[in-house]
């Protein structure tokens, strides 16, 4: 099949799922056209079957906001008609399953028919999407939509909770390349971060309000007054600095690492031994699900996806949004004992094996074909 991704190009999961998904199905033998407004993050080789198509957004004075939906239905028009494109699989609801249908709806007066697939990752439903101001175009959208995905249960019950649905979603959960998280915990330079005696705890997001930084760096004080350890903070975001604030207000700087974005994910997590993500709302978290690959157990919140992904006592520890002495006194539980720490270690990379991409994948071109056909 020849397919058109659009996504976010960003480091953010949904940007991720799409890449890795593009890039697991050109080695399928599809052919996959990104389309978006740079090139997405952890695409780093265009091949024969992986191309990208750079949306343009012209500045112009006139305009307050630049109409980046109206620039990419115009690339997909013209994506579709130059490279025969036979299905747009677009990610993240706003505003791409907008632009999509909006392309749809120019290329039928062409005669050129492309069914569209939406996949919705989270914060496009419960946070951004369900807000008054986008609502009706969202729900229009998803409702045009041929064939609709969410990444979990909790987010498909909360988009029919939360919009008017006429479709079926289907539940296809994000996925992992076990490959890209094959190292061992001997190969990963260690002693770069921290001394032997030293536990190495890792959170990594967007540093957006909806993953409560101050949880992780509370937490985090808590664990090392019981036994020494270093926190390793990876990527950017507004939350960023506040945490700053926060690591020096507690007196504990020396012991937070703060990388900025990273695209070396799988070595930070290859020398962590727990991975803290105490979100307020979590569609799914990817983040925790590449931690386990990585044989990193996982103290979260037991809010949105996350119980579908982190199981309670086995892959790490799951409590309610702002528990943070629970998630410290399990975190503790976990590192204190090295005979403890191993064992939720194997099971964290069981766990992710449920994900393993050669599962999830096909469950797509299931879709994908199913639509064609109907369409
Ligand atoms: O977590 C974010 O804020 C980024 C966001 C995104 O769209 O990139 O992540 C959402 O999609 C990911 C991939 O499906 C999920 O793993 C995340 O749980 C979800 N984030 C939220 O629901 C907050």
């Amino acid at each position: 099949m020849k397919i058109g991704i659009v996504c976010y190009p960003t480091f953010g999961g949904s940007g991720v799922v799409a890449t890795e998904l593009g890039l697991e199905l050109s080695k399928r033998g599809h052919e996959i056209h990104f389309i978006t407004y740079s090139q997405p993050v952890r695409l780093e080789l265009l091949s024969n079957n992986v191309h990208f198509h750079e949306v343009h957004v012209p500045e112009y004075p006139l305009f307050h906001y630049q109409p980046y939906e109206l620039a990419l239905s115009s690339k997909l028009v013209d994506m579709v008609k130059l490279h025969g494109i036979q299905l747009l699989h677009v990610h993240y609801a706003i505003p791409h399953a907008y632009a999509a249908y909006m392309a749809q709806q120019m290329l039928i007066d062409e005669g050129i028919l492309v069914p569209i697939v939406t996949t919705l990752h989270g914060t496009d439903i419960t946070l951004v999407g369900s807000h008054p101001f986008y609502k009706p175009a969202v729900t229009f959208s998803i409702n045009k939509s041929d064939a609709v995905t969410s990444v979990s249960e909790s987010l498909k019950k909360d988009t029919m909770r939360l919009f008017d649905i006429k479709k079926d979603i289907h539940v296809v959960p994000n996925f992992i390349d076990l490959e890209k998280h094959l190292n061992s915990f001997t190969d990963c330079q260690r002693g770069m971060m921290a001394n032997d005696d030293e536990r190495i705890i890792t959170h990594i997001s967007n540093f957006r309000e909806v993953k409560q930084i101050p949880d992780v760096i509370k937490i985090f004080y808590n664990i090392q007054k019981e036994l020494p350890a270093k926190l390793m903070m990876v990527g950017e975001g507004p939350e960023k600095e506040h945490a700053e604030l926060l690591a020096d207000e507690l007196g504990i700087t020396d012991k937070v690492i703060f990388f900025g974005n990273s695209n070396e994910i799988d070595r930070i997590l290859c020398f962590s031994d727990l991975f803290l993500l105490p979100s307020q709302t979590e569609s799914f978290g990817l983040a925790a699900l590449e931690a386990m690959a990585s044989s990193v157990p996982v103290i979260s919140s037991n809010t949105g996806g996350l119980p579908e992904v982190n199981e309670d006592g086995y892959s790490g520890y799951l409590s309610d949004v702002n528990a943070i002495g629970e998630m410290s006194t399990n975190a503790l539980k976990i590192l204190k004992d090295p005979e403890v720490l191993k064992k939720f270690k194997a099971n964290a990379k069981a766990q992710s094996l449920k994900f393993d991409l050669h599962n999830i994948v096909p469950m797509y071109e299931d879709i994908y074909e199913e639509t064609l056909k109907q369409f």
